[in-house]
């Protein structure tokens, strides 16, 4: 199973630590096509040696290759949202997981929509969880 992991970039690095714990254990059950996104090297400015026409068409690419689109979506980022309507559009699973902050509430788009399993999380715990119970079913 090719699996397409979206996190923030741009949006923000903040969790990133979140998205390599949620790496590693999608490792678990395929090939997770999108392992930088953890990269503690890619900052905010993303990955400074290629530039973003190179990034844009390669994202695509393993968008359109992937079997399931697994994003983390706590962090609001345009490249997420982006890639979750994208997926949506050429018919592609998607797992969307969400910690509740205070302060903050998911957008509309993601939640209200039912072509989008959403799940809410509090730690790596609940992940594991989660991803076992939908996994194992497919
Ligand atoms: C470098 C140079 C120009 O743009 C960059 C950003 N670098 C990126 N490198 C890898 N993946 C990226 C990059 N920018 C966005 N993405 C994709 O969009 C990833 O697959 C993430 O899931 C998502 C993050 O979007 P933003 O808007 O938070 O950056």
């Amino acid at each position: 199973m090719k699996i397409y992991f979206a996190g923030s970039i741009r949006g923000g690095r903040d969790d990133r630590h979140i998205y390599a714990s949620i790496i590693e254990e999608l490792q678990k059950y395929g090939v997770v096509l999108t392992e930088h996104v953890a990269d503690k090297n890619l900052t905010d400015q993303g990955e400074v040696e290629v530039t973003a026409d190179y990034i844009f068409k390669r994202d695509v690419s393993w968008l359109k290759e992937c079997d399931i689109v697994v994003s983390e979506v706590t962090t609001p980022s345009l490249g997420v949202g982006y890639e979750i309507g994208l997926a949506e559009s050429i018919g592609k699973p998607i797992i969307s997981l969400y910690r509740e902050v205070s302060g903050k509430s998911l957008s509309a788009m993601i939640s209200g929509n039912e072509k989008i399993n959403v799940y809410k999380y509090k730690n790596i715990e609940d992940v594991k969880l989660i991803f076992r119970n939908y996994f194992n079913k497919i």
